[in-house]
Parts: structure tokens; C-alpha cells; sequence
């Protein structure tokens, strides 16, 4: 018998099919939200599951879903998942790295250029009606060519994003909790955390969220940024205290935000709609149609490869596949 897998969003009809090859597939195409009880309630009558990186996986919800063998993220984040948890249960966790690497890049470039360059605000203006005349003084932003760009969290994707701020003749800085080897950091130097905020014209966070990293950037850190600086949050929301960047961006230091990701998404502080010097997306820096269809075959294959006694491809918690060898 083939093993029973939950989709549980939406998926692409490929991704589906990628499935029904190996498992009896349960799909959600109409995408409706489960919350967390149907959630429990479907995946107790499976083998696997293909989550969002909205589902949260606890020790309770596992607690009622004793045949679950694996929860595959569609996703590189999986703050969403408490692995130890999994594991402590024999629940294979996977992840989707590398394949979203690129678009996540370019869309934190576009966040850097549309703050600095005041992108959405002048389109605002323009389409209310507002353009009169020019001016010499009119949206006057900030240069992204030559600027100073400090990244906090230089993996994969901060690795990436410096690649293309070279080409905008950028001074990268980053910081890590440990410095890279030095082929890795490509000339990029590291700073710690104070020195990085201090120096940076522009921030970007792509720290992954954990307690160690909650408002990782406060009102503390705000303070400490270089004035007529930029901060851009394409990490995950939390990493940030948007409350205290509310008031920061109220005072203009930071002089602008470009945000992606946010506290208590898809809600987020109504605060931020009333400033002209943020730009916000809904979490939308994987969104190119082939990246997020890779991101589905590659927690596809993930699931397989876990219910068909193969090693998943991005296994993060290998201990489990180990005790269950042994
Ligand atoms: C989202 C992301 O997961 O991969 C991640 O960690 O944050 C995004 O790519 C995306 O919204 C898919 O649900």
C-alpha cells in the first residue's frame, strides 16, 4: 500500500503528481486554512505531511499523530517546527535550501533600491494626482551604488545578495557569529554586531529566527544605526521589535525600511501603513512562479524519499534516521 501523505496548501498540479507516483496524496487546492485542531485531526491519518511555513508543527499536535513519519517544510525557515520535538517522536523534518537562494536575493535588492530610491512612494504620489512640476529637491533618496552594505547573517542568500551588491560597487560588511573562511566572504569583512550598525548605509537581516535571535534588532540597535541609514528585514518576522522600529521610523533614524517579513504575520503593526518612509511586501521574497515550484518538488521529494526508506535529500534532524537503522 502506498503511504499516505498530506499536502497541506496549495501546491503546483506537478507537485501533486510528483507525489501521487509514490503515495496516496490528501491535497488542499482550494487552499483553505487549517487551523491548528483540523490540522492535527488530518495528519493523524497520515503517514507524511508537505507543510506551509504558516502550519506549526508543536509537541502537542505530534502528541495526536503517532503515524506521522515526516514533516516536509516547504521552506528554508523551519522556526515553524519544533524539531526536537519531532525528533524526541522519530518525525523526520526536512527543508528546502538552495533553491530559493537567487530569487530571495534579487527580491532584497529590489527592497534596497525601491527604499533608497523612494520606488513605491513616488508611484503613490504620481498615481494620486499629486505630480505638478519638477523640481531639483523632488524625492530626493538615498545612492545605492557605492554604499555601504552591512549584512547580518551571511549564508547562502547573504552570500548571494553580496554578489549582486558588487556589481552596485557596494562595501560589504557582515556579521556571523563566526567570521567565514576567507574564499567564502569573498573580500566581504566582518564586523561585530555594534560595528556593523554603525558603519552601514544600508542593513539587511537574514538571520534565521530562533529566542537567541527575537528583536535581534530593538530599539537599542536602532539607536546604534548610522544616521540616514536603511534597514532592510527579509529574515523573519520577530527578528525585528516592529513596534520599536514604528517609533524609530517616526523619528527617521533608520531613514527608511523596506520590510518583507513580520511580527505575527499576516497581520502586522496597522502603524507602519501610515509612514511614507517604509516599503512593504506580504512575504513574498521566494514569489518567482519557477523558484516556489521548486520549492514544492524539493519538499515533494523530501517526503518520498523519507516514505520509501531513502535519506531525504534536506534532512535536518539525521539522528532519527539513524536510531531508526540501528
Ligand atoms: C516562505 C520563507 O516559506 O523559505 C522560507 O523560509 O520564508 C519563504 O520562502 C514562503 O512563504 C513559502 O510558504
Amino acid at each position: 500500500m502506498k503511504p499516505a501523505v498530506l499536502v497541506s496548501r496549495e501546491v503546483f498540479d506537478d507537485t501533486l503528481a510528483l507525489l501521487a507516483e509514490h503515495c496516496a496524496v490528501t491535497s488542499n487546492q482550494a487552499d483553505v486554512r487549517h487551523p491548528p485542531e483540523a490540522l492535527a485531526a488530518l495528519m493523524a491519518a497520515h503517514d507524511g505531511a508537505v507543510i506551509s511555513t504558516n502550519d506549526r508543527i508543536d509537541a502537542a499536535l505530534l502528541d495526536r499523530c503517532p503515524r506521522i513519519r515526516v514533516i516536509s517544510n516547504v521552506g528554508v525557515g523551519y522556526n515553524n517546527i519544533d524539531v526536537a520535538a519531532c525528533t524526541a517522536r522519530g518525525v523526520m523534518v526536512t527543508n528546502t535550501p538552495g533553491v530559493l537562494t537567487d530569487s530571495v536575493a534579487d527580491h532584497t535588492l529590489g527592497l534596497i533600491l525601491a527604499t533608497c530610491r523612494r520606488l513605491t512612494e513616488a508611484e503613490h504620489y504620481l498615481r494620486a494626482g499629486r505630480w505638478q512640476a519638477n523640481f531639483l529637491k523632488q524625492m530626493l533618496g538615498k545612492d545605492v551604488h557605492g554604499a555601504t552594505l552591512g549584512i547580518f547573517g551571511m549564508g547562502r542568500i547573504g552570500q548571494a545578495v553580496a554578489k549582486r551588491a558588487r556589481g552596485f560597487d557596494m562595501t560589504i560588511r557582515y556579521h556571523n557569529r563566526q567570521p567565514l573562511p576567507p574564499e567564502q566572504a569573498a573580500g566581504a569583512q566582518w564586523r561585530d554586531k555594534d560595528a556593523l550598525l554603525a558603519e552601514s548605509d544600508i542593513v539587511v537581516l537574514l538571520t534565521p529566527y530562533s529566542p537567541a535571535t527575537h528583536h535581534m534588532i530593538g530599539a537599542r540597535e536602532l539607536a546604534a544605526m548610522k544616521p540616514g541609514s536603511v534597514l532592510i528585514n527579509v529574515a523573519r518576522g520577530g527578528v525585528v521589535d516592529d513596534a520599536a522600529l514604528v517609533d524609530a521610523l517616526r523619528r527617521g533614524h533608520p531613514w527608511a525600511a523596506g520590510l518583507d517579513v513580520y511580527e505575527n504575520e499576516p497581520q502586522f503593526d496597522p502603524r507602519l501603513l501610515e509612514l511614507a518612509n517604509v516599503v512593504l511586501t506580504p512575504h513574498i521574497a521566494s514569489a518567482s512562479e519557477p523558484t516556489r515550484r521548486a520549492m514544492a518538488n524539493t519538499a515533494a521529494r523530501n517526503c518520498i524519499a523519507a516514505l520509501t526508506g531513502q535519506v531525504p535529500p534536506h534532512l535536518l534532524n539525521p539522528e532519527v534516521r539513524e536510531a531508526t537503522r540501528a
